[in-house]
């Protein structure tokens, strides 16, 4: 409620200034120099007030009309997951963006997640700011140290220094695993990289009901209320930003960056979102896939002319599926499509806010619905729980469906007792109409993502298609010319590295402008591909993405492995949409070119050497210090998972001093969280399969 009296001063104040001196304008000043310069003081000083005229320094001021920014990214999802790309996952947030937006068919991005989110925040090849691979797999050499240069301002950054409020919420994964504690130290949080502030995890992965959380520069633990949801808590956050900022400052434009966990594994959704998808897959992922290509011919997502590609023997057929196990398969499914249409509800959930703002006109939303294509690290019969995978363990379906019962039954796979992760046969019908999917950078089942771009009041071809070339380091840029700012040359006195991506405004209002991006690299754990011109040649390591056995990786040991020797594939991807007919035999000096023109922008972008991010598995340094002890006090809790003690394939021994263990329970619990932990009992587990009740005697 105002106070009279309040009212009063502010008049009287506004009376003062026109006699005695002005607020000082903000004025032009050089925009690609960050942050802005102290302003120089432009009133008068005397001895007394008489005769001195007060001036008085304004915050920076965005360029006006600057649009306000919602940048969405899902998880692991693939390009034929969504139902406004013709898939069977009900999208209706994305469907209705897109029918007031443009839908883009020819967007890219890395193929894996941390290397995404460093191209889309940066602007840059993901190499060239330290992000070869995860945030989990660091490697000795500038393309794979995860750590994010200061040459490389992020655009939360560059908003930041131009007058936006900006704010990141959910998945983060830009931070190395080694530093994600209340040590620090923090110049890769996210605060440090350009957020005014951040809510939510720091890591790869999260469980949805029960996540390890960041608020700023705290780590804050895991949620109390019983009822959490991480997606539902996401929305909440953004709004309560949107209207906090917007209350205090209704003309500073935002920038949010909305990013879920969801739908990475584990994938855990309330029930009665899977049950919308009761029976829906019992058809299996061949039929699936048909049927979604059919939608996406049928919506004119893909041209007519595109082929649906072939399956590669790594997925088996789903008619070669015991009777028993389909079930349990199809279940799988039906799990995934309720967390991901609960994934595009919570992106409702903001861009309804920002409507009843009614801020819709002008803020502008690009909303990517993948950061890499559907993850296939399920293995081919999928786990109840993805570290098994995760740490080379996989499961036959005696042993999957043993543990199911262990953990009561089928009915709660996606629940918050399981961290479950479907079988990789699905992921390949998600990522129709193309081969593979996550990791695999080689092809367009893992670099291949839907996007939707809207701005009402700018984007006038509402409903339309964009099949221009793009790519996640375009995002920076595009965003850049539309709020109608430079690229800074220098930011914190530090010289500035070229954004490698391109806008691609001109497309919001031009179906025919020309693809600006030309040419791109692309490359993950050894897969890769070289795109020019409409050309692309690519290279898959001989290896199934989810194998990572000893005996698979012994194959590409240093001096076992020549990457030369790799098959190389050709496609014209102008005429030939899903990378469906391999031409390399027909065009030898393109596939020549393309190779040299490979290892040349290798070199460039700090791709090399191929594999840097592996190279412990062989013998080389991690880089971490070689601590053999670790103490705990009492009272810490929530130790992110880069920073526990190595105690994997050594021995090791932990004691503990328990003032009364009758009434706290206390477990070691390698390879993941697990919610048994119960009061008076010591308990030792790996991975969830093996479980040691340890005896009193040993307390
Ligand atoms: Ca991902």
């Amino acid at each position: 409620m105002f106070k009279p009296i309040g009212c009063l001063i502010v008049i009287a104040l506004v009376v003062a200034l026109q006699i005695t001196g002005s607020a000082a304008d903000d004025g032009e000043w050089d925009r690609t120099v960050l942050p802005r310069p102290p302003q120089p003081f432009q009133g008068v000083t005397k001895r007394s007030l008489e005769g001195s005229v007060a001036t008085f320094t304004q915050p920076v001021k965005a360029p006006p009309n600057a649009p306000n920014i919602l940048l969405v990214l899902i998880d692991d999802a693939g390009f034929g997951n969504p139902s406004t790309f013709g898939g069977p996952v009900a999208t209706p947030t994305f469907d209705k963006l897109a029918t007031e937006g443009l839908r883009y068919n020819r967007f890219h991005v890395t193929a894996l997640c941390s290397p995404t989110r460093a191209a889309l925040l940066s602007g840059r090849n993901h190499h060239a700011v330290g992000f070869g691979s995860i945030c989990e797999l660091i490697g000795g050499w500038p393309g794979y140290s995860t750590n994010w240069p200061t040459s490389a301002a992020s655009i939360a950054q560059i908003l930041q220094g131009n007058g936006y409020n900006t704010a990141a919420i959910g998945k983060w994964h830009l931070t190395p695993d080694a530093q994600q504690g209340p040590a620090g130290p923090f110049d890769r949080w996210p605060n440090a990289l350009g957020f005014d502030y951040f809510w939510g995890f720091l890591g790869g992965e999260s469980g949805q009901f029960d996540p390890v959380l960041a608020e700023n520069n705290s780590i804050i633990g895991v949620p109390k209320d019983k009822n959490f949801y991480l997606n539902d808590a996401m929305i909440e956050h953004s709004v309560t930003w949107i209207r906090d900022q917007k209350a205090q400052a209704p003309d500073r434009p935002f920038f949010l960056y909305f990013s879920t966990g969801a739908t990475h594994a584990p994938h855990q959704v309330p029930k009665e979102w899977s049950d919308k998808y009761k029976g829906k897959f019992d058809q299996g992922w061949d039929k699936l896939r048909e049927e979604t290509f059919a939608r996406q011919k049928q919506l004119g997502v893909i041209p007519a002319n595109a082929q649906l590609t072939s399956r590669d023997p790594a997925f088996p057929a789903w008619n070669s599926v015991p009777p028993e196990v389909k079930k349990l398969y199809a279940h799988q499914m039906e799990v995934y499509a309720g967390y991901q249409e609960n994934a595009d509800h919570a992106v409702g959930g903001v861009v309804r806010a920002i409507e009843d703002m009614g801020l819709a006109d002008n803020t502008l939303i690009i909303y990517i619905f993948g950061d890499n294509g559907a993850s296939m690290e399920g293995t081919e019969s999928g786990t109840f729980n993805e570290m098994t995978t995760l740490n080379g363990v996989p499961l036959t379906n005696e042993q999957q469906l043993k543990a199911i019962k262990a953990y009561g039954g089928l009915d709660k796979w996606g629940g918050p007792d399981m961290a479950p992760h479907y079988a990789a046969g699905w992921a390949w019908a998600g990522n129709a109409p193309f081969k593979w999917g996550k990791q695999v950078a080689s092809h367009l089942g893992g670099i291949r993502n839907p996007m939707v771009v809207t701005w009402p009041k700018r984007i006038k071809d509402k409903g339309s298609l964009r099949s221009q070339f793009t790519h996640c380091t375009d995002i920076a840029p595009t965003i850049l010319e539309a709020a109608g700012l430079p690229e800074p040359k220098e930011v914190n006195g530090v010289a500035q590295m070229p954004m490698h991506g391109v806008s691609f405004l001109s497309t919001f209002d031009d179906a025919n402008a020309p693809s600006k991006h030309t040419q791109q690299y692309f490359e993950i754990l050894g897969n890769r591909a070289m795109y020019k011109d409409g050309w692309l040649a690519c290279w898959r390591l001989d290896r199934i993405p989810w194998k990572i056995d000893p005996e698979t990786l012994a194959r590409f040991a240093p001096g076992k492995w020549d990457p030369d020797k790799d098959k190389c594939e050709l496609y014209n991807l102008d005429e030939d949409f899903s990378q469906a007919n391999d031409v390399a035999d027909k065009y030898p000096d393109r596939v020549r070119d393309l190779t040299a023109l490979f290892w040349a922008e290798a070199e460039k972008y700090q791709v090399l050497p191929l594999l840097g991010e592996m190279a412990t598995i062989w013998g080389f340094p991690k880089g971490l210090p070689e601590q053999t002890k670790f103490t705990y006090y009492n009272g810490t809790e929530n130790i992110s998972s880069g920073m526990i003690p190595p105690i994997y394939n050594r021995s090791y021994s932990i004691s503990a001093d328990l003032d009364n263990p009758g009434r706290s329970g206390l477990g070691l619990r390698p390879g993941y969280r697990w919610r048994d932990c119960r009061r008076g009992q010591l308990s030792w587990r790996l991975l969830a399969l093996y479980r040691k009740r340890l005896p009193q005697a040993d307390l």
